[in-house]
């Protein structure tokens, strides 16, 4: 099955969950316009991105089955997808309260939810439900498994995990007060590393780890040794294409400048800067202006930032090579689940 395909019978698999989902609110006997309402949301929020979390649930599965995914039943098929669809819920919830505390505009090519005519701030309770949803799925079709607790426990640690890296990159963040000494790579490491390593990377594959019965902690450690690192280059990609990328490209609008965020981008001209250099970011950075922010964009370019990100990029992904080298499959666990997520994301535009 190509790529395409892949995505396509994914996809197509939401649809059911969607009608489940909406059965328990029938169930609960709640009125028609609270049940449009959330499977509205459901819709909005969910499908339409990438959805390279939840392929990779199904992906890693395979891999640690030796099997290939039209091998799998229709039955065993759905189970798996489901845990996918579970990190993308997790995902849908942390997007749309992101994108009200980063005050962003449009995410995956349209309007932020917040800013849906008639949303606002129902938005807030919304999120808490794609969180809800999750549970609600874990319960009706893991409920009788031996593992269950172990996918409740991951969830809600992964969980906590990226509330404390947003919690840091919020207060790191402030709104109205500049001072770009609270910023460092050590600190951005932290952010990054928590709000987005554990439950991009790490999850996907924990989850599927679980299901495939591959749980020493052995392997679980060496599963972590290889993707906290390989979701913090990620995220240090994420942060590059806010500035860089452009929106028809990443499908949204970078906010980073504005927001005076700790990115990776601002902590490397912080160690390139001439004092006079220091001075302009000192004055322009996190202002809410489009000219300050221009300003800004032109000194990272004068700075040579987009070199500095592609010989990142080029060490960090031969470091990660060699870590898969050394991976130990002797108790199940395979380099090639790892190689698999590291070429999803080498070179990304988007
Ligand atoms: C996102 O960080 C992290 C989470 C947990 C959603 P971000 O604000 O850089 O993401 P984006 O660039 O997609 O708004
Ligand atoms: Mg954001
Ligand atoms: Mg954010
Ligand atoms: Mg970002």
């Amino acid at each position: 099955m190509d790529k395409a395909a892949a995505k396509q019978k994914f996809v197509d698999t939401f649809g059911e969950l969607v009608e489940e989902l909406k059965t328990i609110l029938v169930q609960y006997k709640m009125p028609q316009e609270a049940i449009d309402w959330f499977v509205n949301s459901l819709n909005y929020n969910t499908p339409g991105g990438k959805l390279n979390r939840g392929l990779s649930v199904i992906d890693t599965y395979c891999i640690l089955k030796g099997i290939s995914t039209s091998d799998l039943s229709e039955e065993q098929y759905k189970k798996v997808a489901i845990l996918g669809w579970c990190i993308e819920l997790l995902q849908a919830y942390f997007l749309v309260a992101d994108d009200m505390m980063d005050q962003s505009k449009t995410r995956r090519g349209q309007p932020c939810w917040y800013l849906v005519e008639g949303v606002g701030n129902i938005a807030i309770n919304d999120s808490f439900m794609l969180e809800g949803a999750i549970y609600m799925l874990l319960k009706k079709h893991f409920r009788e498994d031996s593992y269950y607790v172990d996918l409740l426990d991951l969830f809600h640690e992964v969980t906590f995990q990226t509330e404390l890296g947003q919690l840091l990159d919020l207060v790191t963040a402030d709104e109205e007060v500049v001072d770009l000494d609270k910023f460092s790579l050590l600190k951005h490491s932290f952010i990054v590393i928590f709000k987005t390593a554990y439950y991009s990377f790490y999850l996907p594959v924990a989850l599927a780890m679980f299901m495939a019965g591959i749980t020493k902690q052995s392997d679980l450690k060496q599963a972590q040794d290889i993707l906290i690192p390989l979701g913090e280059y990620f995220q240090i990609q994420d942060d590059y294409l806010d500035c860089f990328g452009t929106p028809e490209q990443i499908g949204k609008i970078g906010t980073d400048i504005k927001d005076n965020k700790c990115s990776w981008v601002v902590n490397q001209a912080l160690l390139k800067v001439t004092p006079e250099q220091r001075h302009l970011l000192d004055t322009n950075y996190g202002k809410k202006d489009d000219e300050s922010e221009a300003r800004v964009k032109k000194l990272f370019n004068d700075l040579g930032i987009e070199k500095t990100y592609t010989d990142y990029e080029e060490e960090v992904v031969g470091k990660l090579r060699q870590s898969i080298a050394n991976v130990d499959e002797t108790n199940g666990l395979k380099k090639e689940v790892f190689s698999a997520f590291l070429a999803k994301v080498y070179k990304r535009s988007k």
